[in-house]
């Protein structure tokens, strides 16, 4: 069969450019190898940037978030048993949105089914083929058969682990890991503040965030060896209690739904282009969650590369060969937030001297301070999470 974009992942990344493509009226197939049912299970990302935000009101593909979604003004930070709160509307005039990326990822699979779009689920063993000529294709096997897909052009929206970062012929990447994990539950419990609460505590890092007025999700740093079978949810409450309390404020407990731990790592490759394959979202590049930039980074990779396949098939090719680069220079800017806010926040266990570690403990408390005490710093602070122009 034939397609003018074969799209392989359907994450954020692989099922918003299909969107795109759809509007401009250019053909694509997506391609994912699990079932539709642990597509739509995932749970991961909570935070959009009003630029994401944007991006689905001009699809018109915000009516659920729109709904559902809560409006953010700010965070709390605490360290030192003391919370301060950072205003963004007040500091530069912006807001971040509470959307979980299932609730994201639910709504757009149900806008393809609507639009009768070509999304294969259980589609295995993709291979991308003659990316360096203009007739490229992708073969999988689908319903127990081999398929070839003949299109102009592939996109691995395939995630971290995807077959299509692989593909590049001299691919380099530049990456660190962290010596922590997060442990994340969700709760059926009414969230106990209303801005997300970063906390900085002896024990690590803690973290309060939300889904609905009815869930709650929260975090813990733990050490990226534990079991998730060695945190009871006594265990994980006691921590919660701990690390998150202030005096006069309560942290409300409720039955834990879901429990997990996700390693923390840093990873951007050295292009998202060969030929013609184009990378997006996280087959391109990964940061720590701390900043909430994974799922953004991934919107905002889609609506650069959507735009260039649009100018592309009127005949203007610049902006197809100006997306790696431009990609990638805004990557690292959000690499360098997601990098700063984890370093400033999280415990270094592994940092054997213990005059050396109290000393980065203090600086961190240090770097705190200093954000929370000048208007410049927060403002720094509140105009990268809150998201850089697209
Ligand atoms: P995704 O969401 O990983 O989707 C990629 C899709 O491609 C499919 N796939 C393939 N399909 C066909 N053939 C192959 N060979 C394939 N290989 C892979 C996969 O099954 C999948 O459906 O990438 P995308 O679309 O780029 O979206 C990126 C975001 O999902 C990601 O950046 C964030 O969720 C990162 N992230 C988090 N970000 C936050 O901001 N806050 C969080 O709390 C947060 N939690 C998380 C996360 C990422 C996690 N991962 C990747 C392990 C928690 C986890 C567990
Ligand atoms: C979440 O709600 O899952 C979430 C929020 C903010 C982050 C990371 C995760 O920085």
């Amino acid at each position: 069969m034939r397609t003018q974009v074969a799209i392989i992942g359907a994450g954020p990344a692989g099922l918003l450019l299909g969107h795109i493509l759809h509007r401009a009226g250019i053909s694509f197939t997506i391609l994912e190898q699990k079932s539709r049912e642990y597509v739509l299970g995932r749970i991961r990302a909570g935070v959009l940037e009003q630029g994401s935000v944007d991006i689905l009101r001009e699809l018109g593909l915000d009516a659920d978030l729109a709904e559902r979604g809560l409006t953010h003004h700010g965070i709390h930070l605490q360290y030192e048993g003391q919370r301060h709160h950072l205003d963004f509307v007040d500091l530069v005039g912006r807001t971040v949105s509470i959307y979980g990326q299932q609730a994201l990822v639910a709504h757009l699979l149900r806008e393809h089914d609507r639009i009768g779009s070509d999304v294969r689920f259980e589609a295995t063993d993709a291979v991308p083929h003659g990316l360096e000529t203009g007739t490229p294709s992708v073969a999988a096997v689908h319903e127990g058969r081999e398929v070839r897909i003949d299109c102009d052009f592939v996109v691995g929206a395939d995630g971290y682990h995807g077959v299509c970062r692989p593909a590049i012929p001299g691919i380099r990447a530049w990456e660190r890991s962290y010596p922590y994990a997060w442990l994340g539950i969700l709760a059926d419990v009414p969230p106990s503040t209303d801005d997300l609460i970063y906390a900085l505590h002896p024990d690590g890092f803690a973290m309060h965030s939300m889904r609905s007025l009815e869930v709650s999700r929260l975090y813990l740093q733990v050490d990226p060896g534990e079991s998730i079978d060695d945190w009871s949810d006594a265990r994980i409450w006691e921590a919660l209690q701990a690390r998150l309390g202030v005096p006069g404020w309560m942290l409300q407990q409720g039955t834990i739904t879901e429990k997990s731990i996700t390693p923390m790592r840093s990873f951007v490759a050295s292009t998202l282009e060969h030929g013609r394959l184009f990378l997006v979202g996280d087959a391109g590049h990964i940061v720590p969650p701390t900043g909430a930039k994974g799922l953004n980074s991934a919107i905002a990779d889609v609506a650069l590369l959507g735009r260039a396949l649009v100018a592309q098939t009127r005949g203007d090719e610049r902006p197809l060969r100006a997306y790696s680069g431009s990609a990638l220079a805004r990557q690292w800017k959000v690499q360098q937030f997601s990098q700063w806010m984890t370093e400033m926040l999280h415990v270094h266990r592994d940092v054997a001297d213990a005059s050396a570690r109290e000393f980065r403990y203090r600086s961190q408390v240090g770097q705190l301070e200093y954000t929370v005490g000048s208007r410049h710093a927060q403002a720094a602070l509140a105009e990268q999470y809150a998201g850089l122009p697209f």
